[in-house]
């Protein structure tokens, strides 16, 4: 039988089979694998019992990330919020282009919309050519056209933590009744509320997970890819890319660089640029292309 995982607990998963809800133990050679079976991945299982079952082998993945740990994600839904806790832009440019980088979209959510609204940034997301949806998990505004933007596909939410990635889903599903948490205004962060991911599947073909948030003082080490290939996960940056008057222009502060042409332009988010320069500096730092890392 094939299915998808929806959670991972110590050594066991449990495996969504069109509905049918299997516990399964991971076989011996499962171990051997270099990385562990993750949430979204699909797997062989042979069944044991109603309930039980065996987890053979992991079917090749279209993608995979560290934090959330998820596979095979079409959508990230990177939940932000002009309320506390306020969200960093820098933290959404960060998991844009880790998605795109990865061949996943990204879809910017703004929750608390009934506290703060934050149209200038919306607007810098929607530029960006991203689909942005303004939501309150409270009023239930947006609800619904995030509920067809989830459609048919299989999404993970993220986002700093507090932002409301669990409330959203219990909008999207009352019966769910996932546990929330207070948001400390003290501390301007919430602790974790969530602490696994697990992936839900909604009515209308949507499989959506939900996951631990990131704490707002966290600095993400950047992913060790080729800073080189950092520009073109900025998808409104592509246009520029060529034109620019060094072949291995970085786009930071280059003399003829045509993306700071369109920066210095209005053309292209100047928030976005600091951020992709910010990015540039941290992959460099960190590039190992002798250890070959895997994707
Ligand atoms: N006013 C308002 N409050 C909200 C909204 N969405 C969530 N909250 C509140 O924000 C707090 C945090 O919400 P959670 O859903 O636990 O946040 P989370 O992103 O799941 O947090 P972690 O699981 O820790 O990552 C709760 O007190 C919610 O009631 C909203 O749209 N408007
Ligand atoms: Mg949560
Ligand atoms: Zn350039």
């Amino acid at each position: 039988m094939t299915g998808v995982i929806v959670r991972s607990l110590s050594g066991f998963y449990d495996v969504d089979c069109q509905g049918q809800r299997l516990r399964c133990r991971g076989r011996g050679k499962l171990r051997y694998l270099k990385s562990k079976p993750l949430v979204g991945d699909r797997v062989n299982i042979t069944p044991i019992s109603e309930t039980e079952g065996a987890l053979d082998e992991v079917l090749p993945r279209l993608n995979s990330f560290d934090r959330p740990a998820v596979a095979n994600m079409e959508q990230l839904v990177i939940v932000a919020s002009g309320a506390v806790p306020v969200t960093d832009p820098f933290l959404i440019d960060r998991l844009t282009a880790l998605a795109v980088g990865k061949g996943c979209e990204p879809v910017i959510v703004w929750n608390k919309w009934d506290l703060c609204q934050a149209p200038e940034l919306s607007e810098v997301y929607r530029k960006a050519g991203f689909p942005v949806i303004c939501c309150s998990a409270v009023t239930g505004q947006g609800i619904e056209e995030l509920r067809t933007q989830l459609t048919g596909k299989l999404s993970a939410f993220t986002g700093n933590t507090g932002v409301g990635k669990s409330s959203i889903l219990n909008a999207l599903a009352p019966d769910f009744d996932l546990p929330t948490g207070e948001v400390s205004a003290k501390l301007g962060r919430g602790r974790h509320t969530t602490r696994h991911v697990e992936l839900f599947r909604l009515p209308g073909d949507i499989l959506i997970a939900d996951t631990p948030g990131f704490a707002s003082f966290e600095e993400e080490r950047s992913s060790g890819d080729d800073p080189a290939e950092l520009a073109a996960c900025f998808p409104e940056f592509r246009p520029y890319l060529d034109g620019c008057r060094f072949l291995d222009c970085a786009h930071v502060k280059e003399q003829g660089c045509k993306l700071l042409d369109a920066v210095h332009a209005g053309e292209v988010s100047a928030v976005r640029h600091e951020s992709y320069v910010r990015l540039y500096q941290q992959a460099k730092e960190q590039y190992r292309p002798w250890e070959n890392k895997q994707r």
